[in-house]
């Protein structure tokens, strides 16, 4: 069976593992059932990127590599095991940027690995097989473009108003400057308690889909919408042209897991994310966001938390338990999307 996912965060490499256990594989291996012929492909979001020190960061990527091998911090869900920072405290001694995005020093040299590849020029989506070929996560992984995207957030100045004001123009506070961030300074560091005005993956609009994305789409048995953010991660990736139109014309069935259980998101902070795009944080919210494609939307089917079951015309909703616990939870979770993608069939 064919089953592509579009994923992104920490939720999305879960995900997969569940993916894997459905298809009866190891979720933490390689291997295949006897004489099987699986293939998973994962359409990862790359907006998440970021250059610090450097070194080219691709969160996304790099947690569904080292969850899918079995390597990454369970408690985090990013980052490395067993990981020491000696650098990144080195680095925050000499006052070097970005203090709040921790590197550990194994995560490190993925980071110069895939670094120094990019800066001999070679696309992203090629160094990705190159560390596929090492961590061997059993799935096929694609960034969603080769080109760069980034997600910047546009909020208030944190930072206190510089004194500009003088006494006689009391009452005339400056309005606040507005400025653009970095995703990953807006999630890590602000911990998305800034209200966005706007959320935006630059360079999106010239991005093209990375090779294969499209074909995996288009050739798949199944294409599943892991319950990663619908914004910051689903929404990155549909807005690389190309990829939207493709899921919503490829005669596989579409089917989306809900990120957001009983109005609460269950890790980061889509709920933010949400309010900016005036989508309601509930299963419901999501859905009619996503829409059902027979109404121009993506969805043949949408599986939701026990309590969350609404009506989404033109598209079947079921429920099932949606917390990711272990593996072979989050495997039923994924034999219930299968169910509903027989249906839609
Ligand atoms: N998340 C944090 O909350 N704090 C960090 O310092 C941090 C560092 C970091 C380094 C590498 C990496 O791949 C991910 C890291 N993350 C950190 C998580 C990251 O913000 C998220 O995984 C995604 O970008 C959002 O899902």
């Amino acid at each position: 069976m064919k089953i592509t996912v579009l994923t992104g965060g920490v939720g999305g490499a879960k995900f997969l593992l569940g993916v894997k256990s459905a298809l009866g594989m190891d979720p933490y291996g390689d291997a295949q059932p006897e004489g099987a012929k699986h293939q998973i492909t994962a359409i990862v979001n790359t907006a998440d990127d970021i250059t610090l020190h450097g070194l080219r960061i691709c969160p996304d990527l790099d947690s569904c590599l080292y969850t899918l091998a079995g390597v990454s911090d369970q408690s985090r869900g990013w980052g490395r095991a067993d990981e020491t920072w000696t650098v990144s405290k080195e680095l925050a001694a000499y006052g070097a940027e970005a203090p709040w995005f921790s590197l550990g020093d194994k995560d490190i040299a993925t980071h110069l690995f895939r670094t120094s590849m990019l800066n001999e020029g070679r696309p992203l989506s090629e160094i990705v097989s190159t560390l596929v070929r090492k961590w061997r996560p059993g799935v096929r992984l694609l960034p969603m473009t080769d080109e760069q995207v980034e997600t910047y957030v546009e909020v208030d100045d944190p930072t206190p108003a510089r004194q500009t004001s003088t006494p006689d123009d009391a009452g005339s506070a400056s309005p606040a400057l507005r400025l653009s961030m970095h995703f990953q300074e807006w999630w890590t560091r602000y911990r998305a308690t800034l209200a966005p005005y706007s959320i935006t993956p630059d360079g999106a609009p010239t991005a093209k889909p990375a090779p294969g994305v499209l074909d995996a789409i288009g050739a798949a048995d199944v294409v599943l919408i892991a319950p990663s953010n619908p914004v910051v991660s689903i929404g990155t990736i549909l807005s690389v042209p190309g990829i939207r139109s493709a899921v919503r014309t490829t005669t596989a069935p579409v089917i989306g897991v809900s990120p957001i259980i009983n109005g609460k998101p269950v890790r980061g902070h889509a709920d933010a994310c949400l309010a900016t795009i005036n989508v309601a944080c509930s299963a419901e919210g999501v859905g009619k966001h996503y829409g059902a494609r027979a109404h121009d939307g993506l969805l043949d089917g949408f599986l939701v938390a026990l309590g969350d079951e609404f009506e989404l015309a033109g598209a079947q909703v079921a429920s099932a338990p949606l917390l990711m616990s272990d593996p072979e939870t989050t495997a039923r979770m994924v034999q219930r999307c299968l169910e509903l993608a027989d249906v839609a069939r």
